[in-house]
């Protein structure tokens, strides 16, 4: 095992969400469950303290114009919204230490300090700006990278070609921040290491890099844009929305228990479409402000659902809460970091959900469980103490299973430190199948039929520490499902943290825990069986 940072301290963060959108969506949560399970995983393995920050970035014309629309005051509109994410999270398990909202006065008052800090150093100037800007992205966009295209009423409508999101002409007085004097100490940021992962996205932005960058406007006229933090002694300029949201991070930093001695953050986790945010803008602030940037950025791919885009006007976009309604949130939570692969865009089915939640989590897991925990072949209700002789017992099946038992925790901890946690997920269930394999070859029923007490115990002890094993593995993807599969096991509090997924033997047998219900009951929804 190799711990990679020193000291043993983690900082890590998602993007606040925006709060244009009432309620969040699959693709919003997933960054926060990567994140979190990123976050637990740390915790297991003793990283401390571990600051998880989330939260929802509040201000700029988009949220502005959806509390107009909304008929709602903004503060009231985004204190709805911002409600809705923090309890849509808190189902999701997200054990996150900050939860931060960019109207909160802390972060108000730690962007103010950062401008004049930017201003001082002599980055800050007042220019005239001219050029298309998106709302929805709420981004400037050079010409060269809009395109005009006929909407179905046959009018024409420019729009950004990255999101085909539509841009407006704007010419105003803004205050610039002096982007391009940062070019060759972000290429220095970048070459420092693998800044960015996956490769792919590190390769985008090196080609970013390649290319001149061009001075950034940093405020809006407060009679086009008045939802955001005023410019410090410049009532009539609004701060840009994405200055303003990126320094959440900061505020976070700052209100932690040791400050900004936690700074830089270890990795923020986002989402593809605002690399250039985190990639170029954020680092290039920082620098300015003679900070240093983050060590790591994080770049997950996007959801589609049953293989189209999310979208409001397709009306297909899938709330968390109906996923967590069927499959529970561990079954949402599984199969998001079983079938996510960062690099690429994953594909979200309700079918696929269950098909994945019910075979791995109530046939693979929960069958294991039952079998290993069930009064049939357990009534004294205890997990057996496990030495070498109880694998060897079950014969070459036995002996595999040991040998995968003792490798599987290192790779399982290197694909996770890794974020590949579908990686992960695929060596722990080879454990399971390995275990329910070994329950078909051994027939503990028939050994218990004919008394071959030293077999079935061997077999029942194998198995159940296998499946300790796996519960221990699995708490940063499945926390309270591996909860009550420890319980059930009668694994002490004490022993859950990642030393303990190593085959222990022991001489001692050990109580099960209360039953209780079934780990997982099988998910029957008539709607969503292949
Ligand atoms: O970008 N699949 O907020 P946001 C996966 N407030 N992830 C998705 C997705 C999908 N289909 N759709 C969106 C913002 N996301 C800003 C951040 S940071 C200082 C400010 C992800 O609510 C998206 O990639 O528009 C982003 O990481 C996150 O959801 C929040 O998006």
């Amino acid at each position: 095992m190799n711990n990679f940072l020193s000291p043993r301290q983690y900082f890590m963060s998602t993007q606040p969400y925006c709060s244009s959108f009432t309620d969040p969506h699959i693709g919003h949560v997933y960054t926060a469950i990567i994140a979190d399970a990123a976050a637990r995983f740390r915790r297991l393995i003793g990283y401390n303290p571990v600051i998880f920050s989330t939260g929802t970035d509040e201000h700029g014309l988009k949220i502005q114009q959806a509390s107009l629309l909304a008929k709602k005051k903004p503060s009231l509109f985004c204190d709805i919204v911002s409600a809705s994410f923090k309890e849509t999270f808190n189902r999701c398990e997200i054990s996150y230490t900050d939860y931060v909202r960019t109207t909160e006065k802390r972060h108000r008052e730690n962007v103010h300090s950062f401008w004049e800090i930017l201003s001082d150093r002599g980055y800050i100037y007042k220019g005239k700006y001219e050029g298309w800007y998106c709302t929805a992205d709420e981004i400037f966009v050079s010409e060269d990278l809009t395109t005009v295209i006929k909407l179905p009423d046959g009018r024409e409508q420019r729009v950004s070609s990255e999101s085909n999101r539509p841009v407006e002409w704007s010419s105003e007085e803004n205050y610039l921040f002096k982007l391009s004097k940062c070019r060759e100490q972000l290429i220095r940021w970048m070459e420092n290491g693998p800044v960015v992962r996956p490769q792919r996205h590190y390769n985008l932005l090196k080609s970013w890099l390649n290319q001149e960058l061009f001075d950034l406007s940093i405020s809006r006229p407060s009679t086009r844009l008045s939802w955001g933090i005023p410019v410090p002694g410049d009532a009539s300029h609004t701060i840009y929305v994405w200055l303003d949201a990126l320094l959440n991070y900061l505020t976070v930093a700052k209100s932690s228990q040791s400050g900004t001695n936690n700074w830089p953050p270890s990795v923020h986790v986002i989402g593809k479409d605002i690399l250039k945010f985190h990639g170029i803008y954020w680092p290039a602030f920082l620098i300015a402000a003679g900070m240093e940037p983050p060590k790591s950025l994080l770049v997950h791919g996007h959801w589609l659902v049953d293989d189209q885009k999310m979208s409001k006007t397709t009306g297909n976009v899938v709330s968390p809460h109906s996923c967590i309604d069927l499959a529970t949130v561990n079954g949402f939570r599984y199969f998001l970091l079983h079938e996510g692969v960062p690099a690429s865009d994953g594909n979200f089915s309700m079918k696929m959900m269950v098909r994945v939640a019910n075979t791995d989590l109530a046939d693979g897991i929960g069958n294991l469980v039952n079998r290993c925990c069930g009064k049939n072949l357990n009534p004294l209700q205890t997990r057996l103490a496990v030495n070498s002789s109880s694998f060897e017992a079950c014969g070459s099946v036995g002996l595999e299973l040991l040998q995968l038992l003792q490798s599987t925790p290192d790779t399982v901890h290197d694909e996770y430190l890794n974020w590949n946690f579908y990686k992960g997920i695929d060596n722990i269930m080879a454990l399971v199948r390995g275990a329910n394999g070994l329950f078909q070859i051994m027939e503990p029923w028939r050994l218990k039929k004919e008394g071959q007490t030293d077999k079935l115990n061997a077999t029942m002890a194998a198995t159940m520490e296998t499946a300790r094993i796996v519960g221990i593995l699995l708490q940063p993807i499945v926390p309270s499902f591996s909860e009550r599969l420890l319980d059930k096991l009668g694994v002490p509090r004490t022993e859950r943290s990642w030393e303990f997924a190593s085959v222990r033997w022991s001489t001692k047998d050990q109580p099960l825990g209360e039953q209780g219900p079934v780990l997982f009951p099988r998910i029957k929804s008539e709607l969503y069986q292949e």
